[in-house]
This record gives C-alpha cells, structure tokens and sequence, in this order.
C-alpha cells in the first residue's frame, strides 16, 4: 500500500542494537492532554520530556470501532496489527505482539490493562503481574480482580490494599526494571487503566486543577456544545450518560479536572518508569513508546465518550524515544495506532509473516529518514458512521435509523470540526469526489463487515454484506 524510504545504516544500527522496548498505554487518553504539545492547561511533565528527547506523532489515530467497545477493538488492533475490518476481539489465531517478540528474542512481561481474552494474553508475556479487567466499575482506588503469570500459568489475585490502579500498575513497571538481569531484551507492556472512568479522584494531583473554592480550572474544549449536532446513535451508551444531556458546562469542566488528574498522576509514574531506566543505564538503548487506545469527547461535539469519528475521539497521543529516534521531531503525517506492530518488529529486526500485518512501519518517520506519504484515512465506527480524510478535507457520513447527516469540515481551516460545509452548493464537487473516495477505502480496507453500506445509499453496494453486530454486550 503505502511505501516509506528508509535509511538502511540507521535502521541496521537500531536491528545490531536489539533494544529493549517499553510500550506505555494509557486508556481513553486524547491527544490533545500534553502540555509540550499544545496544551497549556494540562501538566505533563515526563510526557513533556518525551516530547522534548523523542518523536511526536501529531496524527496518529485509532481507526475505530465495530461495536460501542472501542477500548477493545483499538487493543485488538494494536496487538495484531490488523484493521478495523479485519481483527478479533480476542486474538483468536492472530501471532500477538508480544508473542512476536518472543519469537524474535525478547523477553516479554506485561502489567495493566489487557482486554482481550485470557489466552492471547497468555501467549502474549512470559511473565506477567497485576494484569488489570478492561473497566473498573467500582473506581481505580476499588479492590479489582488482577492476574498475574508465572511459570506458565494464569494466576487470579485481588488489589486488595486497595491501591489505586495507576500507582499498582506503575509500581510493578518500575519493579520489573529493578529486578530484570536476564540476558534478552526485555518487551515491557505497561497499561495505566487511567484515565478511563470511572473518574477517581487523586487529590494531590487534582488540585492543580481546582481554584481555592474548589471549581474546576480546566476551560471547556474549544468545540463543547451542549448537545452533538448530529445524532450520533449512541447515546444510551455508558459513556454519554455519565452526565445528563444536554451538558452543563461546570459539570463537564468538574470531570475534566478528575481526568486532568488522572493523567498527571499516570504522568508522574510514566516519569519513574524513565528515572529508573536512567538509573540502570538502559535509557540509551530501550526504544519507549507513550501512546493511548483512542481520544474521548470529554465535551466535545456535546460527547462524552468514544463512539465517534471526530478528531478528538480518534486521535491518540503517539510518543517515541530511543536509539535513532530523531529528539525532538514531530510529524503530521497521518498514522494509525496499529502500525505500532509493524513498527516494533522492524524494531526487532524482524519482518511477520505476509498477509499477517496490516499498515506500515512508521520507524523512517521517527528516524528522520521519512516523511510519510499517506494522503487518505479511513475510519468507521459500527454501522453507524464512517469518514475519510484526504489532505484538509473531511468527509463524516452517519446513518442513524431512517436519517442520514453529512459533515464536511476542512481541518486546515477548522481543525476542531465545528463549521460543517456540507450544505454549502459550491463544494457539492468535494462531497461527491470524497463519496468516491470512501468508496476506494471501503474496498481497499475489505469493509464488508456492517449494515452501513446497505443503508447509507451512495455507491455500489456490496454484493453480500454482512451484517454487523452492535448489540454485542460487553464493558467498555
Ligand atoms: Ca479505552
């Protein structure tokens, strides 16, 4: 598909290397939540030193969601390196990532969040320990169910301190770096639940979000709205009625100072994690990765939560430092999270087997010995929306029911999507050319999986769809 040049003496000093490879993954983390990127309202400061001795990815994306568990399908995604149209909740019969590494060498240990089924996760670490469910429903600070593995075997085990899930899950990373002499490069996957609900609070981390008074310092998003200008489908999911629509806007600005705080409280440990690499001496040769499963609405478009194919929900904060990695660089070339697969195994001088992986290395990129050239993305999420993106323009179809709504957004011009051009008559051309290219997408990507493109009534239609499966139950 896509073909990035690529320095061979680079790349072959990275593979004679073999560093270790440390994978951070937040939940439910927008882009937009690092201070050294644009947002001088949050603090991040071990995110603000990767931005600064590493590569940020200003356009990395999730590609969505085939059901209301988006957390799921952008792991899936992640841990096969396959598409949207293409992966399995659970891994069933794909090579994992980190049972790829494995492959290659590496030793591979995992703490937090995994949320696609006990067996991949089993062949995906060699050890493991305090493996934490995909939601936390009674809060970060409850007495959750954890595993751990040992010898082989999946052991069950309780947070029973109770001991907030972020400070559990950052404790074990650091632990692991402590103790870990083996000979092998390690692959250490860290997943902070945090800062997915529910929104537990962290009082020595919050309060740089609170004034005297306690109200929220933390301003609205550019794009609040009260209510979503298109209905989106999806507003009896969990994530849109943890508060009341349409929003109030000091609700939405009280819960984002908790999430606010969730993230610095997983900033400060993302920061132990590289103190304690520095410490052993293994910062010079350990690529780290800082990325998150998808963004969130937070108030954005009048949504909450994750089940849209706005900017804010797709995007995820994409941060590399490492041997190679060009300090500093930044890139707006569009990427999407799953290419993290084929990115870590040139990493490992490696090279998975053909049809396994979807998508490219963006390994050039972060090097400097590539621009990216990808000029389209496609995303979709259920049967319920889909968009593409070519150069400025943005093309978001949704069919909800019996009504359908376009939205036409130049991101150049209005990056936070709220001046929808569809009605204007003078871009009709631009909606049609977009149309056409949805359609090239939808037949690159095999999106054949969804009720979309027997309802949305432009184009070809498939010649046997299959019906997709949105009433699938599942926590999110
Ligand atoms: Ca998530």
């Amino acid at each position: 598909m896509l073909r990035w040049s690529c320095c061979l003496l680079l790349v072959s000093v990275l593979h004679a290397a073999r560093p270790n490879i440390i994978l951070i993954e937040s939940d439910d983390q927008r882009a937009d939540s690092i201070a050294a990127l644009g947002n001088p309202s949050i603090r991040t400061p071990a995110l603000d030193r990767l931005a600064k001795e590493g590569f940020a990815f200003l356009n990395a994306r999730n590609q969505g969601s085939n059901n209301g568990a988006v957390c799921v399908a952008s792991r899936s995604m992640c841990h096969s390196g396959q598409s949207l149209w293409h992966y399995d909740d659970n891994l069933k019969g794909r090579v994992t990532l980190g049972e790829f590494l494995q492959a290659q060498g590496y030793h591979t240990y995992g703490t937090g969040k995994w949320h696609n089924g006990k067996e991949a996760m089993k062949r995906s670490f060699i050890a493991a320990d305090r493996i934490t469910a995909g939601f936390l429903p009674k809060g970060h600070d409850s007495a959750f169910a954890i595993q751990s593995i040992h010898n082989g075997k999946v052991l069950a085990g309780q947070n029973l301190a109770p001991k907030h899930s972020t400070d559990l899950i950052g404790q074990t990373a650091v632990d692991f770096l402590i103790t870990y002499e083996g000979e092998k490069p390690f692959f250490l996957y860290v997943g902070f639940n945090a800062p997915h609900d529910p929104y537990t609070r962290v009082p020595e981390f919050e309060a740089a979000y609170r004034d005297a008074d306690g109200r929220s310092k933390v301003p609205l998003f550019d794009n609040f709205l009260p209510q979503p200008p298109v209905d989106p489908g999806v507003m009896a999911i969990r994530d849109e009625v943890l508060l009341p629509h349409p929003l109030e806007p000091e609700a939405v600005r009280h819960q984002n100072a908790i999430y606010y705080g969730m993230i610095t409280h997983l900033d400060s440990w993302v920061g132990k994690i590289l103190d304690q690499l520095q410490h052993k001496g293994l910062a010079d040769n350990t690529l780290v990765i800082f990325t998150s499963d998808h963004g969130l609405a937070r108030g954005s478009h009048g949504l909450l939560g994750k089940q849209n194919l706005y900017e804010h929900s797709l995007r995820v904060p994409m941060l590399l430092r490492g041997p190679g990695i060009k300090a500093g660089g930044r890139s707006t070339s569009p990427i999407y999270n799953f290419e993290l697969y084929r990115t870590l195994a040139e990493v490992a001088a490696a090279t998975p087997k053909a049809g396994q992986v979807e998508g490219e290395s963006f390994l050039p990129i972060a090097t400097g010995s590539g621009k990216g050239e990808r000029k389209i993305v496609y995303d979709g999420y259920t049967n319920l929306m889909r968009a593409v993106v070519e150069g400025d323009w943005k093309l978001i179809e949704t069919h909800v029911k019996t009504v359908r709504s376009t939205q036409l957004f130049n991101l150049a011009a209005d990056p936070s999507e709220m001046k929808n051009l569809a009605a204007d008559p003078a871009l009709a051309e631009k909606i049609h050319h977009l149309r056409e290219q949805m359609i090239v997408q939808r037949e690159l990507w095999q999106d054949q999986d969804s009720a979309f493109w027997t309802q949305i009534g432009f184009g070809p239609e498939l010649k046997s769809p299959k019906s997709s499966n949105p009433s699938k139950s599942r926590e999110f």
